[in-house]
């Protein structure tokens, strides 16, 4: 056992990808599917604070690229459970965590919508973290994670850029506009770093997901790459990120930042956040509500089944 976890960890120092059927320890594999499984999960609740503005986008344009969107998310979170399912869990298992409030999934997605600003926001800085997250995933040891990714962050660039243009427009527009703006980014800003995770030295897995390099780099690593990111970008917009003590460090080459209230991130993590109960709600009764499909498509498939192998005999 200890030679395999030796010659496993040489392939991973080589830079080798994982494939299904290769040997692996039990850890690498439960340590893939909880996040990749998070991730999934992530993908489809996050549809639900962005599917809560649909009816309501401001021009058919609008309409169009937010439910595009939308259905890209409800793709990746396939994807995704796909790759989990690679590791010997099945999609029931999964969903099943899920609604039973055993899996997680990300925190960002448990603060309400409250203007059309938020999803110039939400696509601005939440699709905006999750690239610079999910770029290095590309590189993930483990094969189906590290190709699912690959699409998803080609998708999420144009959901990057459809929320930069919507912050873009209501930051040219009226004075109102240009608050609203302002708003949703005072109301955004904070929850998004929180994305990336607990700081390095509170991190449980980062020490040994790094080691097998299912992370390619460290929660603060990532974050401070995004505000480096991000900070230009606010300032084309001409609207101020809400932290007195962002300002440019000549040294580091990077911006300092001030410091995230990490009790708020852990209670919303816990189930405590604004909205945690609203969205597993709504997934509970979208799966029930969605009973009758899965029994027709199973029905279905059994009957044509059936009828292949008449044919066949
Ligand atoms: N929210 O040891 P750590 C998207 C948990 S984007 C909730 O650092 P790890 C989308 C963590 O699970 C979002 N929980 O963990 C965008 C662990 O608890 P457990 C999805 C969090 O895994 C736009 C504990 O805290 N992206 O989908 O090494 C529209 C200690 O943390 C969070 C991904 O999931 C959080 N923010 O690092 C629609 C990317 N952060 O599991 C959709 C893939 C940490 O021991 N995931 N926790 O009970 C990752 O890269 C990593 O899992 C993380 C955390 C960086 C998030």
């Amino acid at each position: 056992m200890k030679e395999q976890e030796t010659t496993f960890q040489e392939r991973i120092d080589r830079g080798e990808i994982i494939e299904p059927r290769d040997w692996m320890p039990e850890k690498y594999r439960n340590t893939n599917i909880r996040q990749i499984a998070q991730h999934a999960h992530s993908e489809i609740v996050g549809m639900l604070p962005e599917g809560n503005w649909i009816t309501r986008a401001p021009s058919l344009r609008r309409k169009v690229a937010l439910l595009a969107k939308v259905q890209d998310e409800a793709g990746h979170g396939l994807y995704l459970y796909s790759a989990a399912e690679t590791l010997g869990i099945s999609r029931d298992e999964l969903v099943e965590q899920l609604h039973a409030g055993k899996a997680k999934y990300s925190s960002i997605f448990n603060y309400p919508t409250l203007s059309w600003a938020d999803i110039g926001a939400i696509g601005w800085l939440v699709d905006g973290a999750a690239i610079v997250n999910q770029v290095m995933l590309t590189r993930t040891s483990y094969g189906p994670y590290a190709r699912a990714m690959v699409r998803i962050c080609k998708e999420e660039s144009f959901h990057q850029r459809q929320g930069y243009e919507i912050m873009l427009t209501l930051c040219r527009g009226t004075e109102v506009q240009k608050q609203m703006a302002q708003d949703a980014l005072n109301r955004w800003w904070w929850p998004s770093l929180m994305m990336f995770g607990p700081p390095d030295a509170q991190s449980t897995h980062t020490e040994q997901s790094m080691k097998w390099r299912i992370k390619r780099k460290t929660n603060d690593e990532l974050r401070q790459y995004f505000v480096d990111m991000t900070v230009p970008q606010a300032e084309v917009l001409g609207i101020t990120i809400p932290d007195l003590e962002l300002k440019w460090n000549e040294e580091t080459k990077h911006y300092d930042f001030g410091e995230i209230d990490w009790d708020e991130f852990w209670q919303v993590v816990k189930g405590n956040g604004p909205c945690n109960k609203q969205r597993l709600n709504a997934r509970v009764t979208a799966w029930e509500n969605g009973a009758w499909v899965r029994e027709a498509a199973v029905a279905h498939a059994e009957k044509l089944a059936k009828k292949e192998l008449a044919e066949a005999v």
